[in-house]
């Protein structure tokens, strides 16, 4: 925690999240809630090639959504990305008059190019019971969030219906979760899938069930389905992972609660306007992302023969979503 907040400390003094940033680590840094560090959680994985600034960048340019992250309005290009970047490791930026501190999230790796050719492999993963998505020569797709220093995300839950490996395969990250309490869940509701930054330092002085992880290169944590999560990059980093199913979530129910209760933020985000309303449409809307969590399944569900029980609940979960997302996917836009 000392390194991170020593990192932290090196931003530039108006960087816009700087005072955010140091308010939540001096908050985890008292004894009470240094407990709260849940290091247990973290996996290794191994890199078979060391990631550069030149594996970064060869990605970058290939696919993804780059922005600026305060606000997701406003949508940048690969140069603007770089620029931001390279300023940020330099400087510790931005300047107060250089606003391109742009994220690039949702960045695919494509086989043999950039981050794809530094390899990652999480040793313990055991199929059928864990299922990732393939590209089309085998290997696990995977995808990467290019943070420039500085970063914080809002609180923010990626996938009701999967879950994900969250691993730092440059440079290091803070992560910090809330277990999903009544209480989380209804605070949360109105910031999900929009970028609330600025919230973070609240929503770690005043939700419940917080924990907090740093991961360094070669680290990683599970992020089951449902969880809300925000991170925290004091120095240009990069994060790498999949999405993934484990059909315990089914067994256990876990996974049906968290998608019965997306489902219900759904139905009422499609009664608002402006917005809210507009975050459950286009490419990464909340629509986008809990059908594609099904067509996983879907996937899933055709590679080898399955419990019966199992089927049949997951047969029923995705029908539910389809009825419930119906009328919405239909006239909403
Ligand atoms: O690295 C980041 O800033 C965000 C990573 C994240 O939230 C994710 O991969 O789900
Ligand atoms: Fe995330």
């Amino acid at each position: 925690m000392e390194e991170f907040s020593e990192a932290w400390n090196k931003l530039h003094e108006m960087h816009y999240q700087k005072e955010l940033g140091r308010d939540i680590l001096n908050f985890l840094s008292q004894p009470e809630n240094q407990k709260l560090e849940a290091s247990h959680l973290i996996e290794s994985f191994e890199i078979k090639k060391a990631v550069t600034g030149a594996d970064i960048f060869e990605e970058a340019s290939a696919s993804g959504r780059y922005f600026f992250s305060p606000s997701d309005d406003s949508e940048g290009t690969v140069d603007d990305f770089k620029q931001g970047w390279i300023v940020a490791a330099e400087k510790g930026s931005p300047l107060p008059h250089h606003s391109k501190d742009y994220v690039g999230s949702n960045v695919i790796s494509i086989s043999g190019k950039g981050l794809s050719r530094c390899k990652m492999t999480w040793s313990n993963r055991k199929e059928p019971e864990i299922f990732v998505k393939k590209q089309k020569n085998g290997e696990n797709i995977l995808y990467n969030v290019l943070t420039p220093a500085g970063h914080m995300t809002g609180p923010h839950m990626d996938n009701s219906g999967s879950g994900h490996d969250l691993g730092v395969s440059f440079g290091s990250k803070l992560i910090l979760f809330w277990q999903p309490s009544e209480k989380v869940l209804e605070d949360y509701k109105l910031m999900h899938g929009l970028n609330r930054g600025n919230l973070t330092a609240n929503c770690v002085k005043c939700w419940p069930g917080l924990h907090w992880v740093i991961l360094r290169t070669g680290e990683s944590i599970v992020i089951s389905p449902g969880i809300i999560h925000a991170v925290l990059s004091a120095d240009n980093s990069v994060a790498s992972g999949w999405n993934f199913l484990n059909s315990e979530w089914i067994c256990n129910g876990s996974m049906k609660v968290m998608v019965e209760w997306e489902l219900k933020v759904i139905e009422e985000r499609w009664t608002e306007k402006g917005s809210l309303k507009k975050s459950l449409y286009g490419r990464h809307g909340i629509l986008n992302s809990l059908k594609q969590d099904m067509n996983m399944w879907k996937d899933w569900m055709n590679t080898s023969l399955k419990n019966d029980e199992i089927m049949k609940d997951l047969r029923d979960l995705i029908n539910l979503v389809n009825k419930r997302l119906q009328k919405i996917d239909k006239v909403g836009k």
